[in-house]
């Protein structure tokens, strides 16, 4: 996130798009809900009626890959009405004329026809985002700062990102937030709600194919021999690594021999499963290190036994980019150890081929220890320590021993110099309804489960909330095949079918269906694809694939009545 979790109850007016913030988000969505009940608009664009709507000043519903329209529209209204906050864009960014001339033609009735959404709406949307207003049209910044208008926040999550445009969708937000000076200043910015707890440090510490501790691209030739000389070394690799469903297609190909994999579960989570089982399947060695057996461990050769969140100590970075103290509060069973003792033992053990450099040497003593290593290397993370840590942690960038830490991003300047507009074009989800996969298949979460379910599914409270799969759908789609609610129902892709519940209901709208990936009896996965990545993030379509259903039920007395 650019700003903190706790600026939200203070935004005039909120943007939530692709975030189903009040089950994937439960405590920060109190947030917002606190900034509503101070008289702060609401904004939501989702395809389904979830939970926030019901707190919303308005409800966009696009179909899933449509929104862009929307966004597109509410620039070419902002630019059109004079709502652009012409001095931020002046003095601050660069490339605005080619992103205004990329939203000429996409007026609020070119979008409109493409989503079903009225001008009216898309209008005031551009708005209450643009100039910041609450409910009752004033607010409480606006002059406060000099400035006409209010402080809008844009949150988003996964309905955004996993798509095969998810890169340029994030530009958007981006530059909508440019556009209307919303950003760099409190509860405003550009919020990507981030996933699981540590997400946030594993990426902040080199966690992703392109990068060393900090953000420091492998490619940057100064950067990358800089944390080559702190750690002793002439120079590390410059190649940018695979990602996930690179990596998968690669083990397919014969490129990959082994896996070693650490708190995933790639068997229930990357798409089309199918071929990733085949691929798991073909490689010579698997090992696999988790708090407990999944799918993808059933594959493995080796399996270690690693301690839970509960049962070690470290950090944990959360999503406004706070650097917090973990402590144990249990004692791991059996063999089980902290990843970071699993892993720095096997160096250890293999020194020879994990290769011995001057100021690196693998026998941690503690997590302190190494957290001191990641403030040498990450400049963003140069004045942590454990010491520092105790209380409240630290929001990230704090590049030295005295700096307080920053709480929002971007204030007077961006990190990059001038905030760069990007021109967007109106791109489509790869699959398209048609005859034979007539509805859009869009995948996610809900509130009583995580994920593929190893933790939640074991938790017997959780389980007695929602104990078995179900599938969103529209009364419309229902009738069409003679479903009731609570009946069987096989969803096909062009993949392969699961088979679970139907819920009807209109909480998705005709045409659309979800399923969240949480059950092993119906596994959302074996109907995705990974046909076309999104080109920059390589990630897939998770929110768009196109499904056909079958009711079981009129079939077999449709045969037994031919009999
Ligand atoms: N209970 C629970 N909480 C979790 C998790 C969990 O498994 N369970 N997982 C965590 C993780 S790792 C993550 S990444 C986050 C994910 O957090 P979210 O992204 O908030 O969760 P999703 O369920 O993926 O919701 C995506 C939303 O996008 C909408 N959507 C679908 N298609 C489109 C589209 O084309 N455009 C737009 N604008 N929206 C669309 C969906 O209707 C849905 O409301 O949740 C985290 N929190
Ligand atoms: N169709 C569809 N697929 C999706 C998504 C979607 O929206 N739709 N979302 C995607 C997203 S955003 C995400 S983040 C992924 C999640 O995908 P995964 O990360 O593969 O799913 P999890 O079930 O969270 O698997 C995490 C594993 O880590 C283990 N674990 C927990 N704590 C620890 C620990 O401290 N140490 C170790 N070693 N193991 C631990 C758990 O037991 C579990 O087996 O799924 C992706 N897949
Ligand atoms: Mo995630």
């Amino acid at each position: 996130m650019t700003n903190a979790i706790h600026e939200i109850q203070d935004a005039d007016c909120i943007l939530i798009t692709g975030s189903n913030t009040g089950e994937s988000h439960p405590v920060l969505s109190y947030e917002v809900i606190r900034a509503v009940k101070k008289g702060a608009s609401l904004i939501v664009i989702d395809p389904r009626k979830i939970g926030m709507t019901e707190h919303a000043t308005l409800h966009l519903q696009p179909k899933p890959g449509q929104d862009i329209y929307l966004f597109m529209a509410m620039a070419h209204v902002i630019i059109r009405e004079g709502w652009a906050d012409m001095a931020f864009i002046e003095e601050r960014t660069e490339e605005f004329e080619a992103f205004q001339q990329s939203v000429l033609e996409i007026t609020p009735e070119v979008a409109a026809l493409a989503t079903g959404i009225p001008v009216a709406q898309i209008e005031k949307a551009a708005r209450l985002y643009a100039l910041g207003e609450r409910q009752n049209g004033v607010s409480i910044y606006a002059n406060g700062d000099g400035q006409a208008r209010g402080h809008s926040s844009i949150l988003y999550a996964m309905g955004i990102t996993q798509r095969s445009n998810g890169t340029e969708l994030v530009h958007m937000l981006a530059n909508l937030a440019m556009l209307g000076g919303q950003i760099g200043k409190p509860s405003t910015g550009v919020n990507p709600l981030r996933g699981q707890s540590n997400v946030q440090g594993a990426c902040d510490l080199g966690g992703l194919p392109d990068v060393l501790p900090g953000y420091q691209k492998v490619f940057d030739e100064p950067k990358r021999k800089a944390v080559a000389q702190k750690w002793g070394v002439d120079d590390l690799p410059a190649e940018v690594g695979l990602t996930v469903v690179e990596m998968s297609k690669a083990m397919s190909a014969g490129r990959i021999h082994a896996m070693y994999v650490m708190g995933e579960n790639p068997l229930m989570s990357d798409p089309d499963s199918t071929h990733v089982e085949k691929a798991f399947r073909s490689l010579d060695f698997v090992v696999a290190q988790d708090i407990f057996l999944n799918e993808t461990g059933l594959l493995a050769h080796v399996i270690l036994p690693a301690a839970s969140s509960l049962e070690k100590d470290g950090t944990f970075t959360n999503t406004e980019r706070r650097v917090q103290l973990l402590n144990p509060i249990l004692t791991p069973p059996g063999e089980a150890k902290p990843d970071w003792e699993i892993i720095s033992a096997l160096a250890e053990k293999f020194e020879e081929k994990m290769g011995r450099h001057r100021n690196v040497k693998w026998t941690y003593t503690s997590t302190a220890e190494i957290m001191d290593e990641a403030a040498t290397v990450a400049p963003i993370y140069g004045g942590i320590s454990h010491r520092r840590l105790q209380g409240d942690g630290l929001q990230w960038p704090c590049p030295t021993p005295d700096h307080p830490g920053t709480q929002y991003l971007h204030a007077g300047k961006f990190s990059r110099g001038l905030g760069k507009f990007f021109p967007i074009e109106v791109n489509l989800p790869y699959e398209q309804p048609d005859e034979e996969y007539p509805l859009i298949l869009t995948t996610g979460r809900v509130l009583y489960h995580y994920h593929s379910g190893t933790m939640t599914r074991r938790s017997e409270g959780l389980d007695w909330r929602v104990p078995r799969g179900y599938v969103e759908v529209n009364p419309t789609d229902a009738e069409a095949i003679g479903l009731l609610d609570g009946g069987q129902v096989k969803i096909i892709s062009r993949r392969g079918e699961v088979r679970t519940q139907a819920r009807i209901g209109d909480r998705v709208p005709p045409g659309v269906v979800f399923l969240s990936f949480h059950w092993k009896e119906a596994p959302a996965n074996i109907l995705t694809h990974d046909i076309k990545l999104d080109p920059i993030a390589k990630i897939p379509e998770y929110k768009a694939t196109t499904v056909r259903l079958e009711n079981p039920k009129l079939k077999r007395t449709k045969k037994a009545k031919a009999r």
